[in-house]
């Protein structure tokens, strides 16, 4: 069995940035390296460009308000199975049900709420390919991704 090594985008939000290094030792600890990382203050335009999938919901203006309120960390991060695996980790989307159903996960440690919930990582690969695009533009990833060209996912 050929392991398929993944690239996945990892943030640290804004409720979270001040537990940056006890998550970052979670994230080693799990067996990612971290191939790009970037400390960023995302404008409100910059977020809700990144959220645009959710622009029609209720919560898209709370979620780009607080995306903007203060400084997020972007990571590469690397292993096989990455994109499942750091979803995984970080645990359901809402901190308090990660609290009630995974409370080791990253989310019911760090996370205050179902809007503020510690970490953002990428669902799938084409949201991976479009999300390290987003925040690293020069990031080489086309290996990985079986040949396939990357700007199809941009
Ligand atoms: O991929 P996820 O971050 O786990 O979840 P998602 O893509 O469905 O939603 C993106 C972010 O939007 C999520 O991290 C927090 C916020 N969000 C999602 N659903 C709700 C929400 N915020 C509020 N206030 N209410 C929601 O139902």
């Amino acid at each position: 069995v050929v392991e398929k090594i993944e690239s996945t985008l990892a943030l640290v939000k804004p409720d979270a940035f001040d537990n940056t290094e006890n998550i970052i030792t979670i994230i080693k600890r799990n067996g990612f390296v971290i191939s790009e990382r970037q400390v960023v203050t995302l404008s409100k335009e910059r977020a809700a460009q990144f959220y645009e999938e959710h622009k029609e919901r209720s919560f898209y203006d709370d979620l780009t308000t607080f995306m903007s309120s203060g400084p997020t960390l972007a990571l590469v991060l690397r292993k096989a199975d990455a994109i499942t695996s750091w979803r995984q980790l970080m645990g359901p989307t809402n901190s308090d049900k990660a609290r009630k159903e995974a409370p080791d996960s990253i989310r019911a440690k760090f996370g205050t709420d179902g809007s503020k919930n510690a970490t953002h990582g990428s669902d799938s690969p084409q949201s991976a390919a479009r999300e390290i695009a987003f925040f690293f533009p020069e990031y080489q990833h086309s290996s990985e991704f079986n040949g396939q060209d990357v700007r199809e996912y941009l």
